[in-house]
C-alpha cells in the first residue's frame, strides 16, 4: 500500500481497510530506516495511526500541525512527498529528524525541544483570527511534553483565548521512561474513563440531528454531562481552564480517531483530544521496552541488538562517580529533567531512590529545585544536556548564581552531538555561561579528569558548571598523568617553544595529537589543557604566550565568547605584543545534522585542519626570516 502513497492526495483517497494496510507497511518502513540510519523509533511507532487520521481530516500545508518536539514527525514526512528521502534520514545532507520548514512547506514549524507546540499553534491561531482566515490549527504533544513549563504556561493561555485549535493529547504513559508527575497522574484517572467521551459525542451528534430544538438543548444536555463529568472524574482539569476535553479515543482506531477529528473541526475554541497510544506499537522488541528504543542507534531488527560495540561514554563514567560520591556524602542528590538513561542515572536511582529526582521535562525546575536543595544544605547534582540547558538559564543566574549556591551543573551532550542536528548541538553553552558572574566552569580532558572535578565541585562549595561531551574517549591519546584539580590551573602537557596549543574538554586529547605529528616537523608545541574556562588559568597561558608568540585555541563550541575569546581578551589586556592567535571553532550559525566526525571535518576542527594551519604558520614565518 505504501508504494500507492506518495502524498496525502493519495492517501485521502484510500477507504479505511486500506489505511490499516498502509499502517503495517508504514511500521516496516520505519523499522527498516531506523534500524539503519538510527533515530527516534518508539514513538513514531506509537504514532502510524494518529498521523494517518490527520493526514485524512486535515488539509496540510492550509491547515497546521505542529509537531512537540518534532521527533515523531517520520511517519509524517513518509506521508507528506519524502517517502523516498527518509533513506537519507539524519544524515548529512539528508533528511533532519525533526520538522524542518525549509524541508517542505508541510512541515509549518521547526521543533526539537520539548513543549513548545501549544504555544506555537495558539500564536498561528491567533495570527489566523487576526488576518480573517479559516485554517485549522493542531498542536500533537505527548504527555511527556507536557509536564514541560511552557507547556503549561500555554495551556493556562489559550484554555481562557476562546481561540479555536486542537490540542492532541498523544499519551503514551511514557516519557522517555516512565512519565512521572502530577499530571501523569490526573492522565492516569481519565485513560480509565474510556467509555464515557465515546457516548458523550455520539450522544450530541444524535441531539443536533433533532431539528429545532437541536441546538439550545444541547447546550443544556452538555452543561448537565459536565457536571455528572465533575463527578466521575474528580478535578476535571482540563474544561476547567476553559478546554473542551474529548477522549480518551483508541490512538490505534483509525476509523474512530477521523470520527473524532472531524467533530473537533467543528467546535469552536479550544479543545482537547486525549488519544490514547502505545510507544513501540507493532514492534514487540519495542513495546517491551520503549525507553530503549526511544531513540537508537542502528540495530538489528530480528534481535534488537544495537550494531556495533557501545563504548563507555562520559554519562556512565558521571552516574557511576556520583554513587561512589554519594556513598561518602550524605547531602548529594541528582536531579534529572526526564532524562534519567541519557544522563547516566538509572543505577544511581536505583541505588539511592530517595536522593534521586526526576522532576518531569521542566530544565528551569530543575535548577530552581537544585537551589533550593542547595540553600537548605543539600548537594545537588543536576546533569541536563547543553541545549537543554537554555531552558535553565535564568534559574542558573537568579536561583544560583547570584546567591552563589553549591548546585553543580553536569552540562551533557556539550559541544557538537551530531544526527539530531541544530536544535540539539551543544555549542552555546561555555559561551552563555562564561558571562555569568560566581560560576566555575570546568570541561575534562578524559573520564578519570571528570571524576576528578566532580570531587573537586563537592569540595569548593560554589555553583559549578562541568562540560562534556556526547560519547566517550575517541581518541588515540591516553593520558597517564593527572595532576590535581585547583581552582584555576591549567595544566601543560606538553612543553614547546614555538608555539601554545590551549584546549579545553575533548579538544585537549586532539591537541596532543596535533602536538605530536609537528614533533615529526621538528615543531614543538607547547600544549595546555585549560581545564578551567572561568577563572582562566592567566599565569600559565600568559608565560606561554609570551614564549611562543604564536597561540592556538580548541573548543568544542561556538567562536563567540568561548576560550579563543577569553584567550584573546588576555592578550589585549595585558598589552602582550607580535602575538599571532587563531581560534578553532565552531562558526556563528546553527550547525546542521550530520555525524560529528563530519562536520568537524566540514567546519575544520579535525585534527588535519589544525596540523596543516600551524605547519603553514610555520613555513611563512620561515620565509620572513629568510627574507
Ligand atoms: C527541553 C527538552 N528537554 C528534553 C528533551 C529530550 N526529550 C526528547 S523526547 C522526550 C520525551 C517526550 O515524551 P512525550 O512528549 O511523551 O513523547 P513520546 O516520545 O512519548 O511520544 C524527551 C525528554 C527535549 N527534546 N527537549
Amino acid at each position: 500500500m505504501l508504494e500507492k502513497v506518495n502524498s496525502v492526495k493519495d492517501l485521502k483517497k484510500l477507504n479505511i481497510e486500506d489505511k490499516k494496510i498502509l499502517a503495517k507497511d508504514l511500521r516496516k518502513y520505519i523499522l527498516e530506516i531506523v534500524s539503519k540510519n538510527g533515530g527516534h523509533l518508539a514513538s513514531n511507532l506509537g504514532v502510524v495511526e494518529l498521523t494517518i487520521a490527520l493526514h485524512s481530516v486535515f488539509d496540510v500545508p492550509e491547515d497546521k500541525i505542529v509537531w512537540d518536539v518534532g521527533h515523531q514527525s517520520y511517519v509524517h514526512k513518509i506521508l507528506t512527498g519524502r517517502k523516498d528521502k527518509m533513506k537519507t534520514l539524519r544524515k548529512l545532507g539528508g533528511l533532519a529528524g525533526f520538522p524542518k520548514t525549509n524541508e517542505s512547506e508541510t512541515d509549518c514549524f521547526n521543533t526539537g525541544h520539548s513543549s513548545t507546540s501549544i504555544s506555537v499553534a495558539l500564536g498561528m491561531a491567533r495570527a489566523r483570527d487576526i488576518k480573517g482566515k479559516d485554517n485549522n490549527v493542531i498542536a500533537v504533544i505527548g504527555d511527556g511534553a507536557l509536564t514541560g513549563g511552557m507547556a503549561l504556561e500555554a495551556l493556562n493561555d489559550a484554555g481562557c483565548s476562546g481561540t479555536k485549535m486542537l490540542v492532541i493529547l498523544n499519551d503514551n504513559e511514557m516519557s522517555i521512561s516512565k512519565n512521572i508527575g502530577g499530571m501523569n497522574m490526573f492522565l492516569s484517572k481519565l485513560r480509565t474513563k474510556r467509555t464515557y467521551t465515546k457516548s458523550n459525542v455520539s450522544l450530541k451528534k444524535i441531539i443536533n440531528k433533532i431539528p429545532v430544538v437541536g441546538k439550545p438543548f444541547v447546550k443544556i444536555v452538555q452543561r448537565v454531562k459536565r457536571s455528572i463529568k465533575q463527578l466521575i472524574i474528580p478535578k476535571m482539569f482540563f474544561e476547567d481552564i476553559g478546554f473542551r476535553y474529548l477522549g480518551p479515543v483508541d490512538g490505534h482506531d483509525i476509523a474512530e480517531l477521523e470520527r473524532m477529528l472531524k467533530i473537533t473541526k467543528e467546535l469552536d475554541g479550544p479543545v482537547l483530544l486525549h488519544v490514547l497510544t502505545k510507544k513501540g506499537k507493532g514492534y514487540k522488541i519495542a513495546e517491551e521496552n520503549p525507553d530503549k528504543y526511544h531513540a537508537t542507534s542502528p540495530f538489528d531488527i530480528e534481535t534488537g541488538e544495537a550494531k556495533g560495540k557501545k563504548k563507555k561514554d562520559y554519562s556512565k563514567v558521571f552516574g557511576e562517580k556520583l554513587i561512589n560520591l554519594a556513598k561518602e556524602n550524605k547531602n548529594i542528590v541528582a536531579i534529572t529533567a526526564s532524562m534519567k538513561d541519557g544522563t547516566g542515572l538509572k543505577e544511581f536511582q536505583k541505588e539511592f531512590p530517595d536522593r534521586f529526582f526526576d522532576i518531569g521535562i521542566a530544565e528551569q525546575h530543575a535548577v530552581g529545585l537544585a537551589a533550593g536543595m542547595a540553600k537548605a544544605g543539600l548537594i545537588p547534582f543536576v546533569p541536563i544536556y547543553s541545549s537543554f540547558y537554555q531552558r535553565a538559564y535564568d534559574q542558573v543566574i537568579h536561583d544560583v548564581a547570584i546567591q552563589n549556591l553549591p548546585v553543580i551543573m553536569l552540562v551533557d551532550r556539550a559541544g557538537i552531538v551530531g544526527q539530531d542536528g541544530e536544535t540539539h548541538q551543544g555549542e552555546f553553552d561555555m559561551a552563555f555561561f562564561r558571562l555569568v558572574p560566581n560560576l566555575i566552569i570546568m570541561a575534562p580532558k578524559d573520564f578519570k579528569e571528570l571524576e576528578s572535578m566532580m570531587e573537586f565541585a563537592v569540595k569548593i562549595k560554589k555553583p559549578v558548571v562541568i562540560r562534556y561531551p556526547r560519547g566517550g574517549e575517541d581518541s588515540k591519546i591516553i593520558f597517564d598523568k593527572h595532576n590535581d584539580i585547583n581552582l584555576g590551573r591549567a595544566e601543560i602537557l606538553n612543553k614547546g617553544k614555538d608555539i601554545s596549543i590551549i584546549a579545553i574538554g575533548k579538544t585537549v586529547a586532539r591537541a596532543m595529537e596535533v602536538a605530536n605529528k609537528l614533533k615529526e616537523n621538528n615543531i614543538e608545541a607547547e600544549v595546555i589543557n585549560a581545564r578551567f574556562l572561568k577563572p582562566l588559568d592567566r599565569k600559565t597561558v600568559k608565560k606561554s604566550i609570551e614564549k611562543t608568540k604564536n597561540v592556538v585555541t580548541l573548543e568544542d563550541g561556538t567562536i563567540i565568547n568561548g576560550l579563543g575569546t577569553a584567550i584573546k581578551e588576555l592578550i589585549i589586556d595585558d598589552n602582550l605584543k607580535d602575538i599571532k592567535i587563531k581560534s578553532f571553532a565552531y562558526p556563528d550559525e546553527f550547525i546542521k545534522h550530520g555525524q560529528v566526525n563530519e562536520l568537524e571535518k566540514i567546519y575544520h576542527q579535525d585534527e588535519k585542519s589544525i596540523y596543516e594551519y600551524i605547519i603553514k604558520l610555520k613555513e611563512e614565518e620561515k620565509k620572513k626570516k629568510q627574507e
